[in-house]
């Protein structure tokens, strides 16, 4: 774009809502006409106008999102950026460090040591009290009542092993193959967005620990590090996967992917459940809180942007929500990578994607965060393995029809039995993300390091020497199905909860 070069001077008399410059990356914006549609409000904007906004704007936005993912109407030169900046001569931001700020770092200074944390639990339940408040809001939260959130967990616990015993588990390996890939694991790391949310480095820590563990990575569309610092970090021949959203803009997906074919990515997940994001309350309510009343209804009364919706919401309105199967054909025709829809959630659908000569599918509810009541992945795995398996003589797991679940995974034990039911592997996101805001990339290290003790001792318990022994005789999963079996409760997973809360009375 442009060279021009602006004196931070210059910047920061454009600092009023009449004419509102920021900076973000060393780049100049003028944000004027865009201030009523932030979806995360004026107000944050106007604190940087005239001055450097990327510090506030990194971890909450993906590093386009300012050329990319604002809705097309709003794809002005306005909008563009007018230049680079002097960075000498720009106005430094004065932060306020509020006492419950403070508070939070004395807790991230009395962090336990990483020997101390022992399974993935541990990792949520530090989190929650050193990740900034906004952030542990946005992670955790999910879509309405929050039921699949917690019934994604709870499904594994109506599943029961049947272990086989006395046989030699001197030697036991759970590496396998995803889509034809190496993998050490039956496991994967699975897209979660705006990583820097939760530490500086954000997504980064992922590709790095992928690396080390011999793991895969779904890179999300909506990582907060940008796509090919991710691809330009991973080690020579580290597999990577793609997680998309599909644009409105069917030029800008077809460059992305196109894009990501090129720097080798190996197979693409396409997202089939979010054409519009559920109500996360736990995020919307921390938007809600940190906004400004008036200026809500006043927008709302003008029929702007409805930020009480949550800034994930908003952000989100680049999604296709027209996307359908008779766009399938489009997908195959503009790449050769494997196809996978992510989010089904019935067999019909998967048995649809089977016919339609698709890789895969990932029997998935988005973490629980999008319609909730959906059942868990490892319900719908079942059904998916008997009926598809049945109507075209298929037996999971194969080469040829992959199937994957997500959410509620806590323990190599419950990737192990969604093995046993037929998955090719199982993905990982939300105890990734609490390992990495707490301890960084050691984190991840650590966490990975816990599964892999887990696999092997699970391993040896259930009598497996490989994941091919690990068959479905060797689970009990007869009250799957069934929504109101009661189970001793998981305590740690239970005390990690955090209850969802009521509107309150404004403050006086
Ligand atoms: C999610 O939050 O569940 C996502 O999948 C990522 C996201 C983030 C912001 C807007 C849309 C989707």
């Amino acid at each position: 774009m442009s060279k021009v070069m602006i004196s931070g001077k210059e910047v920061a008399t454009h600092n009023t809502r009449e004419s509102c410059w920021i900076i973000v990356h060393g780049k100049v914006y003028d944000v004027t006409d865009f201030l009523d549609d932030h979806p995360g409000g004026s107000r944050i904007i106007l604190k940087y106008a005239g001055k450097d906004a990327t510090a506030e704007y990194d971890p909450i936005h993906p590093p386009d999102a300012i050329t990319t993912h604002l809705p097309p109407e709003k794809h002005n030169p306005r909008a563009f950026s007018l230049g680079s900046v002097d960075p000498g001569t720009v106005q430094k931001v004065e932060v306020e460090v509020t006492d419950a700020e403070k508070q939070r770092l004395e807790r991230v200074a009395n962090r336990p040591s990483l020997s101390e944390i022992l399974n993935l639990h541990d990792f949520e339940a530090i989190a929650r009290m050193v990740m900034p408040e906004k952030a542990w809001a946005y992670y955790s939260s999910a879509a309405e009542d929050e039921i699949t959130n917690r019934e994604n967990h709870v499904a594994y616990h109506r599943i029961w092993w049947r272990p086989r015993i006395l046989r030699d588990v001197t030697h036991v390996d759970w590496s396998t193959k995803i889509l034809g890939h190496a993998s050490k694991m039956p496991l994967y790391i699975t897209a979660t967005a705006l990583g820097k949310l939760g530490h500086p480095d954000g997504e980064l820590n992922l590709t790095k620990a992928a690396a080390k563990h011999g793991i895969i990575q779904m890179i999300p569309t909506l990582a907060s590090c940008a796509f090919d610092e991710l691809v330009d970090a991973a080690q020579p021949g580290q597999v990577q996967f793609l997680q998309l959203y599909v644009n409105q803009d069917r030029e800008i997906t077809k460059k992305f992917v196109q894009h990501a074919e090129k720097r080798g990515i190996k197979a693409l997940f396409i997202t089939v459940d979010a054409p519009q994001l559920g109500r996360r309350e736990k995020d919307m309510r921390q938007k809600f809180e940190a906004e400004d009343p008036a200026e809500v209804t006043a927008n709302k009364q003008e029929g702007k942007v409805d930020r009480m919706q949550g800034a994930a919401r908003a952000i989100s309105s680049f999604i296709d929500p027209s996307l359908d199967w008779k766009d399938i054909p489009w997908f195959q025709s503009i790449t050769k990578m494997p196809l996978i829809l992510k989010g089904v959630q019935c067999w019909e659908d998967a048995l649809q994607a089977y016919d339609a000569g698709l890789a895969g599918v990932v029997l998935s509810n988005h973490g629980g965060r999008q319609l909730d009541f959906s059942r868990s992945g490892v319900e719908v795995l079942a059904e998916v393995v008997r009926e598809v398996g049945a109507r075209r003589s298929l037996s999971f797991p194969n080469d040829k029809f992959q199937l994957f679940v997500d959410g509620g995974v806590r323990r190599a034990n419950d990737v192990l039995k969604a093995v046993a039911l037929g998955a090719t592997a199982v993905g990982v996101g939300r105890p990734f993300l609490y390992a990495f805001s707490s301890y960084g990339f050691e984190g991840v290290d650590h966490a990975l390091n816990i599964l892999t003790d887990e696999f092997e001792m699970n391993m040896r318990l259930i009598g497996a020497r490989s994941l091919k022994e690990i068959v479905p005789e060797m689970v009990d999963a007869s009250s799957l199905k069934s929504h109101i079996v009661p189970v001793p409760g998981d305590r740690l997973f239970d005390s990690n909860y955090e209850s969802m809360q009521h509107a309150r009375l404004r403050e006086v």
